[in-house]
């Protein structure tokens, strides 16, 4: 049986599921989505990840032809219609179908997409072991051109730093800020550990705010550890004593390698672990 993708109210096999290509989310990567987990049948965080896309679409002047309850039932249909209990929604509301030209108000409707999928999962040898990863020179966008906190169809700035982290062996990169602080991964956020204490860049680093981010900050305080939002750079990076990053696909994934250089011991760390644990527990009971 084919895949059922939502568009606009319906469901489509997969080969049927198509868009004008006149949409400007293909013309020109207007529109936003999300990624999100199903576990066990039961949506991961869907308030935070429907607030968030709904503050994306706000950001870009873009009005979401549904209402939030609408979109929740839309992607548990979905989920039903294909079977998915553990797996991927990616939920993406295009500007619609224009002109050549950039102007928005000649869109007609935007387009609402939900797919719902297996997930490709990270290779479980890297939670035992760890991953490396190297500082790219793709700078993250800057905040007042488009800000990261939008999480919009536009991820050719995320792109070209996975491109130089690909080339140089690592399937996660780092990116700096304009400012040359740390900012986040191509498609994850991250964390360090220094002295017992969990360090983070703020909102103000220009970094998305990542809906595994705010678990696991949660968790962490939930265990009394403290946790800290604050400006970090890559010295702060490489002096750590244990490193990883947190995703919607990765979940907490452990980083043992950054630009050649150990990080504590050269192996996922305590405080790490107990946080990959955590995070088990509240998406697996
Ligand atoms: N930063 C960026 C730039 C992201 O795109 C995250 C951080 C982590 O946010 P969440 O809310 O997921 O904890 C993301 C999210 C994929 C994939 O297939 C990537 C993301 C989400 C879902 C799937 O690589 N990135």
């Amino acid at each position: 049986m084919s895949l059922k993708v939502y568009i606009g109210g319906k469901l489509y096999d997969k080969e049927d599921a198509k868009i004008s290509v006149y949409d400007h989310g293909l013309l020109y990567g207007d529109g936003v989505f999300e990624g999100i987990r199903s576990y066990g049948g039961k949506v991961f965080r869907l308030k935070q990840h429907l607030d968030r896309l709904w503050d994306s679409a706000k950001a870009i002047w873009l009005a979401i032809p549904i209402t939030k309850e609408e979109m929740a039932d839309a992607i548990e249909n979905t989920l039903k219609a294909n079977g998915i209990q553990d797996g991927y929604i990616r939920v993406v509301v295009t500007r619609g179908a224009g002109t050549l030209g950039l102007d928005p108000n000649r869109c007609s409707d935007p387009q609402v997409i939900i797919i719902t999928d297996r997930i490709a999962l990270y290779p479980e040898e890297l939670y035992q072991k760890g991953l490396e990863i190297i500082t790219v020179s793709t700078v993250r966008n800057h905040p007042a051109a488009l800000s990261p906190r939008v999480k919009s169809l536009n991820y050719l700035n995320n792109i070209l730093a996975k491109i130089e982290g690909l080339q140089a062996g690592c399937i996660e990169a780092l990116m700096l800020n304009h400012k040359g602080e740390v900012a986040e991964c191509t498609g994850d956020n991250i964390f360090l550990v220094r002295n017992g204490r969990l360090l983070t860049p703020p909102n103000e680093a220009g970094i998305l705010e990542g809906i595994t981010r705010d678990a696991v900050i949660d968790l962490a305080r939930q265990s009394e550890i403290e946790v800290r939002e604050t400006p970090l750079t890559k010295h702060d990076v490489y002096i750590s004593d244990e490193c990883f990053l947190t995703g919607t696909a990765a979940e907490v994934v452990p980083v043992v390698k950054v630009d050649s250089r150990i990080i504590g011991d050269g192996a996922p760390g305590p405080i790490t672990r107990r946080l990959i644990e955590g995070f088990h527990r509240l998406t697996r009971g």
